[in-house]
């Protein structure tokens, strides 16, 4: 039995959690300051997934050598151009980037962009040169936390847990947890985000909020920023937004003379100008002094690999695609590890089709809608036997994770597949496992505020009310607190207000340009009278979305998108 050993939780969140395991039982790490000795839900899911236990082929069990077989010889019969590699997030430790390295010296065809939070990181990238987070301890130091377009309280309950005594504004279409324990909610119209960032720069401007000292010296464009917001008078932004003038003044009185944080998510950014839009967020933040404060500042997903040396990289020249929008079946061969594209990518019956038209290997722990399509599926081993370091994109800490428990025997982790494939192909040998987690666990990247700050220079955003009427809705998804994207709990309801007409049960037909799916209905007033709410992970509300890329990320823009709803 196991003393003391450290697992990493390994699901995609901004927590980053440390639990350790004694003598078979997990619990949370209370040395780490984060975690401190608890789990959450999904955790506890985890433990009690039923994983793969065997590889299959073409759905009659196989031994794990066959199917490393049949992979070798379709890999050889493939020419590499038309072989895919897609990976997704199911597991965040950094030895899940292996594979990629064999298919990366091997010429197969990559991914680029992202269907998490790519939109808004190129705006911050654009801004302040990287994205990155300040110390956690400055959240902690703050006295004010606008939360805005993230579910606090469910997405990273234990960041929230060691800010919960503080005053919060809240900034998001729907009636959130933290939104109902928040001094102030402004309940905007989606996608609205950048006007109201501009509405609140004007009334800074007007209220000499701003510190024209400090903008010179430290930043580009913010007489230009400032005219851009100056173009609209206050009434129309009143309009568009939904938020009236005396709610926007209190926003000022609650933060005057505080020190404020900004805690953003990606409800502001899954839109085709999510990158612009986070530009404007971003740059009201600077306009109104945050990144001056000792303590306080702006928080996003971070980018963990941020200061690191990419440990698997390979300088090839393969050939990129954008992840929203990848048609499967323009390959032969498409290798999926840990992710579950017919649930979580947009566009589902795209999806589908292009995977009924080629041959897909699934390289994952579970069983999930993906595998339905696969030819061959080859079992990874899961969390608790496998050694790794899992950076994190909510604070500065890593996680460790030590073997506790063998590996089933007919399953094979990311690292050992990897090294498998390139001996197999005689191609230059991974690192030695021990020396890349040494790397992680030696090399602390320190923050680092940018240098000068650039300013949006031209805001063309087209805004999604231009084309709302009365009788359509906008799509909002958001994380549920008992699922982790498509793993565990999937809720497949549509949520709407009362003011809808619809009723508890009833089911629904809803459609949008992209594709239509049916839903059953949940009454909820949480939700603001125009949008229709459906929690990510939902198996069908992918029917309904676009699978093209953003502007400026190749990234995912599940919201850009209007959807009719009737009786079916
Ligand atoms: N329990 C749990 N935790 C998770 C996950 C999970 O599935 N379950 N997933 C993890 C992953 S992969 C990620 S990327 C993070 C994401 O976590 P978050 O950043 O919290 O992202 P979401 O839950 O997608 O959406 C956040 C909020 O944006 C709001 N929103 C939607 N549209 C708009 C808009 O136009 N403007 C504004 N201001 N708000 C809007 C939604 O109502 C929602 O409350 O969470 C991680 N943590
Ligand atoms: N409409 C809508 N769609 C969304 C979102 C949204 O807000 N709205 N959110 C998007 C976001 S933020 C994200 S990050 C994506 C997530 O999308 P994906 O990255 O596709 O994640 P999941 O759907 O959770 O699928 C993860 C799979 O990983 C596998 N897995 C788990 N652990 C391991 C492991 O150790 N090794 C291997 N090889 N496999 C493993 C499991 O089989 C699991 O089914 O979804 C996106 N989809
Ligand atoms: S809060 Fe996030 S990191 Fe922590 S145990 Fe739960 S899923 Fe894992
Ligand atoms: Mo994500």
């Amino acid at each position: 039995m196991s003393l003391n050993k450290k697992i990493a939780c390994p699901l995609d969140c901004y927590d980053t959690c440390q639990a350790v395991s004694n003598e078979g039982v997990i619990k949370g790490s209370k040395e780490n300051k984060i975690t401190n000795g608890r789990l959450c839900v999904n955790f506890a899911s985890l433990l009690k997934e039923d994983n793969l236990k065997n590889a299959k082929f073409e759905g009659k069990d196989i031994s794990l050598e066959e199917s490393l077989d049949i992979l070798e010889k379709k890999l050889k019969t493939t020419p590499s151009s038309s072989t895919l590699y897609y990976k997704g997030s199911g597991n965040l430790g950094v030895m899940q980037s292996a594979p990629k390295n064999f298919f990366a010296k091997h010429g197969a065809v990559l991914t680029k962009g992202s269907l998490c939070d790519g939109g808004g990181g190129a705006g911050i990238e654009a801004s302040r040169g990287s994205v990155q987070n300040p110390p956690i301890q400055d959240l902690i130091d703050s006295d004010v936390i606008i939360v805005w377009g993230r579910n606090f309280t469910e997405t990273s309950s234990h960041i929230y847990k060691l800010v919960k005594d503080k005053i919060f504004i809240t900034i998001d279409p729907i009636k959130t947890q933290i939104a109902k324990k928040s001094e102030l909610h402004l309940q905007l119209n989606p996608k609205t985000d950048y006007e109201l960032a501009l509405y609140l720069t004007r009334l800074a401007f007007m209220n000499r909020l701003d510190d024209e000292e400090y903008l010179e010296d430290n930043s580009e464009g913010h007489d230009w920023f400032f005219d851009i917001s100056k173009n609209r008078p206050l009434v129309s932004y009143e309009a568009t937004t939904g938020i009236a003038l005396d709610d926007a003044y209190k926003f000022f009185d609650i933060i005057e003379n505080k020190k404020v944080s900004i805690v953003l998510g990606l409800g502001v950014q899954k839109y085709f100008e999510g990158s612009q839009i986070m530009r404007c967020i971003d740059g009201f933040a600077m306009f109104l002094g945050i990144y001056k404060q000792e303590a306080g500042g702006v928080w996003y997903l971070s980018d963990s690999n941020y200061g690191y040396e990419k440990q698997f990289e390979v300088k090839g020249k393969n050939k990129k695609i954008p992840v929203p929008s990848v048609d499967f079946s323009a390959y032969d061969l498409v290798f999926i590890q840990g992710a579950n594209p017919v649930v979580s990518a947009p566009n589902t019956q795209a999806v589908i089709n292009g995977l009924k038209n080629t041959f897909v290997v699934f390289f994952g722990t579970t069983n999930n809608d993906t595998c339905e399509y696969a030819n061959l599926i080859i079992p990874s081993s899961d969390f608790l036997s496998k050694e790794d370091v899992r950076l994190s994109y909510g604070h500065e800490n890593i996680a460790i994770s030590e073997i506790v428990n063998e590996p089933l025997k007919e399953t094979i982790n990311e690292y050992d597949l990897a090294k498998y494939l390139i001996e197999k192909f005689s191609y230059e040998p991974l690192m030695q496992k021990d020396e890349i987690l040494e790397y992680y666990k030696n090399n602390k990247v320190e923050y680092e505020k940018f240098e000068t700050f650039e300013f949006i220079e031209e805001v063309d955003i087209e805004p999604l009310y231009k084309d709302k009427t009365d009788d359509n809705y906008y799509l909002i998804t958001a994380k549920s607190k008992k699922s982790l994207n498509s793993q565990f709990n999937s809720d497949n309801f549509v949520y709407l207000n009362s003011k809808s007409g619809f009723e508890d049960n009833q089911e629904v037909k809803i459609s949008s340009k992209y594709g239509s799916a049916k839903f059953k209905v949940k009454i909820n007033n949480d939700i603001k009278e125009n949008c229709a709410f459906f929690y990510a992970g939902n198996k069908y509300v992918n029917y309904l979305t676009v699978n093209k890329e953003d502007e400026d990320s190749f990234s995912a823009m599940y919201q850009e998108v209007l959807i009719q709803i009737e009786l079916s």
